[in-house]
């Protein structure tokens, strides 16, 4: 696909000339790759030119920590478990406005610019919402110049890629090292030591105070690896470090295994296992010990690190919450305070009062999902063969909290039992989101109504404690990845009508709203789009071998495969839109191609039968001669950072249709809106509040809302009773039970099916007719061409809201008190921006 350049002009104020970046791309090919043109593959060009520009960026990462070092100034650490970055290069080149002359320059050494874009391997350190909010977050501090530091883990692999095989989900290991990272830079010198297992003594003092000692089983190094994120358009740039685990070489290791070689080998494989392998469960509890390890591993190595900063800035430890702001995506990182508390206790021997009140002005805790099952949970047994100091210190944390309960709530044993951190229903557990909420100032949901719905229910009894702690964030992406560097034609065309501040402040999109009624602006908005999904048409037949109508509406659903996401609904709807097709062949409806992407967790054995039952259904109608081609499914391999690049500038249609109460926020709804697709969803997640922005007429709005589900649920749910009243729910039931689009195995989609009409736990046969008829007004909606078109532009034009800076901005105001500090470049500089 031709990449037009126009957004990314504007970058004639550095003094980097195509020569000088020719030169210096020539000579990482003879000095890195050690490679002459004449045998160089794409790969050494690739990283040719990776290399190229990370040296470009060296000097502003260079300035941006001396700095920051000088300054000394409040720092944001964002504690992940995952962060699903995607390819680096483009955006880099976007964020340094170098883009287009880098295009140039590859191009006039013979070179196919979007084949080395495409060569490299996404980092898919991350499963979906919860890891790519990370990467949007923390190119949104770089750009707003606040000092801040990602932390996480470097996963030697990734998500799994997926490949479809009859129909079937495939999962293949993800070896995005194999060609090497150009990105990253080792940091041994700032190797930390992480305990694990073993036992606790008690010891008295020289001054006589009784005092804990960890005497561990084993210790693994952590080696942290630096990747820089530069900000848009500004000197910053800050720090993604992850931690990989390593087997400690020292002489320790030869105390525990002399003589047994094969013995001191398999330790070190072990040690390195903690970082092998991302759990690719999205919203699901696992309960591995592995897990746990990776989890504390990571967040000692980064409370560790914080430390060394602390001490070599000469700040006093007593201000350890003045110095660093520890945001926990999640329960991931929860281990944090128990560990902070430990740290403290004992091995700088704070007194306890002096530490909680430091771990609790440090952290805050975001949290990420409605769903009990993902609520984090250790079996005791299992977080004591791993922690047992920390169990020890969370057993002291929970007595002291229990106390402040019992006073405040007097004889009230049942609160005493739900909030306590410890889950003492039968097998015991330590709760996580407890110790979260118990270790933080701060506690926040991603969108209006998630943050609601944690008041009321699943941290109900958090809030009547401390309704203080608790706050909204709206979660937000970033425009820079999401619309300048995926969809560069719309970005130009926008550009072009109102400069290009949008980018730093997506609010002045809304300049653009009069276009909507200009023809002449409609027509070229409608091209902008018509050539994405001519791009993407190909892309699908190259994939797949399907082929697939650019003049068709496309419809995507692309998102984890989960029943609460109901992908499955939106496959109910085809079957009765293909039904009717099939009895009414005149029947005036737009062409239209239902897309879908998505993982399955592995073991998640409904989920992958989902993505059997689109492919399978796929099969039937993508052949049936009655249907002409009217109709298409398709399901797009792999969905992963890249393939959104591409997927939603492409989109008309926007499926968010997830049981209303279940969806934290989402974000590729915000993705698609921002890239002028419409919304069919139910009032669910952030959906609220895309409504609310982009106008309720520009909005296909259908379903319960969440206190009907909740009323509906209470007054006892009867799906069996909506397939006996709705002849076509009954109809598109019955058709799947026959073996219609399973080649006559009426056994495949059994489960599915028994499992709708006993049970239902999402609601989708509750919510069919209302969906059905939506659809139907979309596809009259369609088909007025000029109306459709101006609804997507203001779709667009008014997603201010849903920029990743607005959320960071709120984040820095309310929770971190966080500052920007501008970068100034050390010493002579050839390129500032
Ligand atoms: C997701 C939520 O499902 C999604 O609604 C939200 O937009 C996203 O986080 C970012 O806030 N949750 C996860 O990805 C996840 O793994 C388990 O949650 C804790």
């Amino acid at each position: 696909m031709e990449q037009n350049t126009a957004p990314y002009r504007e970058h004639n104020r550095t003094s980097l000339t195509k020569e000088k970046l020719k030169q210096g791309f020539l000579d990482n090919l003879y000095f890195i790759q050690g490679k002459f043109p004449t045998l160089a593959s794409r790969n050494d060009y690739y990283l040719a030119l990776a290399y190229t520009i990370r040296d470009r960026m060296l000097h502003r990462w260079i300035s941006t920590a001396t700095n920051y070092y000088e300054s000394g100034a409040r720092t944001v650490c964002y504690l992940s478990a995952e962060f699903l970055m995607g390819p680096h290069l483009g955006n880099n080149l976007v964020n340094m406005g170098i883009f287009g002359m880098v295009k140039e320059v590859v191009e006039e050494l013979g070179l196919n610019f979007e084949e080395l874009l495409a060569q490299e391997e996404e980092p898919g350190l991350g499963n979906g919402g919860l890891g790519r909010l990370a990467a949007c977050f923390i190119d949104s501090l770089a750009t707003l110049e606040i000092p801040a530091l990602g932390y996480g883990i470097r996963y030697e692999f990734g998500i799994f890629e997926q490949t479809i095989v009859d129909g079937w989900q495939m999962e293949k290991t993800d070896k995005w090292l194999r060609n090497g990272n150009p990105w990253e830079v080792p940091r041994p010198e700032w190797a930390q030591e992480v305990r694990l297992g073993g036992h606790t003594e008690q010891y008295t003092d020289e001054n006589g105070r009784l005092r804990v000692r960890w005497v561990p089983a084993k210790i693994v190094l952590g080696i942290p690896y630096d990747t820089p994120i530069l900000g848009y358009r500004t000197n910053t740039a800050n720090t993604l470090r992850l931690w990989k685990s390593e087997a400690p070489e020292s002489f320790d290791f030869e105390v525990f295994n002399r003589g047994d070689y094969y013995g001191a080998v398999d330790q070190k494989v072990t040690s390195e296992n903690i970082s092998k392998v991302l759990y690719p469960n999205d919203e699901q509890l696992s309960g591995k010990q592995l897990r746990l390890e990776q989890q504390y591993f990571f967040v000692s190595c980064s409370l560790r690190d914080m430390l060394r900063v602390l001490a070599i800035q000469n700040i006093p430890l007593s201000r350890f919450h003045e110095k660093f702001a520890v945001q926990l995506n999640d329960t991931h990182p929860a281990i944090a305070v128990a560990e902070l508390m430990r740290l403290l206790l004992d091995e700088y021997l704070v007194d306890w009062d002096d530490a909680w009140e430091i771990t609790q002005r440090t952290f805050a805790y975001t949290n990420h999902t409605l769903l009990p099952e993902a609520l984090e949970q250790w079996p005791l047994p299992l977080f004591a063969s791993v922690l047992p100091r920390h169990l020890e210190i969370i057993f002291e944390i929970n007595s002291r909290f229990l106390d402040e309960v019992r006073i405040k709530f007097l004889g009230d044993e049942a609160r005493l039992a739900r909030l306590s951190l410890i889950n003492e229903g039968g097998e015991r557990y330590v709760r996580m989101a407890h110790l979260a909420c118990v270790g933080s100032h701060a506690i926040n949901g991603v969108a209006e109504l998630h943050s609601e719905l944690l008041k009321q229910d699943v941290l109900k009894d958090f809030y009547e404690l401390w309704p203080e702690k608790f706050r909204n964030k709206t979660n937000g992406v970033t425009p820079r990845r999401w619309m300048i560097l995926s969809n560069p034609s719309l970005a130009s065309l926008v550009s072009d009508r109102i400069g290009n501040g949008w980018v730093r402040d997506l609010e002045q999109l809304r300049q653009l709203e009069p276009m909507a009624d200009d023809a002449d602006f409609r027509k070229e908005w409608w091209d902008v789009k018509r050539a994405n999904k001519v791009a993407f048409a190909q892309y699908i037949f190259k994939r797949t071998g399907i082929l697939v109508d650019p003049e068709s509406m496309f419809d995507f659903q692309v998102k984890r495969i989960h029943e609460y996401k109901r992908q499955h609904l939106n496959v109910l709807h085809i079957i009765s839109l293909y039904r009717r097709l099939k009895e009414n062949p005149n029947l005036e409806v737009p062409p239209r191609t239902f897309l879908f992407g998505g993982k399955a967790a592995p073991g998640y054995h409904t989920a992958k039968r989902m993505i059997k039952l689109i492919t399978s259904v796929g099969e039937v109608i993508n052949r049936d001669p009655d249907i002409r081609d009217r109709i298409k499914v398709v399901f797009v391999p792999n969905f992963n950072v890249t393939t959104g690049q591409k997927i939603y500038p492409a989109a008309d249609l926007s499926e968010q249709i997830s049981t209303a109460g279940k969806e934290a926020s989402g974000t590729g709804n915000m993705k698609f809106s921002m890239n002028g697709a419409l919304t069919i969803g139910t009032l669910d997640g952030a959906n609220v509040e895309i409504r609310e922005e982009v106008g309720a007429e520009n909005f296909f709005l259908f379903g319960l809302t969440a206190d009907e589900v909740y009323a509906l649920r209470a007054s006892g749910y009867h799906p069996y009773d909506y397939y006996n009243t709705n002849p076509h729910l009954k109809d598109v039931i019955d058709l799947l039970r026959g073996g219609s689009f399973s080649r006559g195995d009426a056994d495949l989609f059994r489960g599915l099916t028994d499992g709708l009409l006993h049970h239902d736990p999402y609601l989708l046969f509750a919510d069919f007719q209302s969906y059905v008829d939506c659809q139907e007004e979309v596809s009259r909606a369609y088909l007025d061409r000029d109306h459709w078109t101006r609804m997507s532009i203001l779709n667009a034009v008014r997603s201010g809201k849903f920029s990743s800076d607005r959320s960071i901005r709120q984040y820095c105001e309310d929770i971190w008190k966080a500052e920007p500090v501008p970068i100034t470049l050390l010493g002579q500089n050839e390129e500032p921006t």
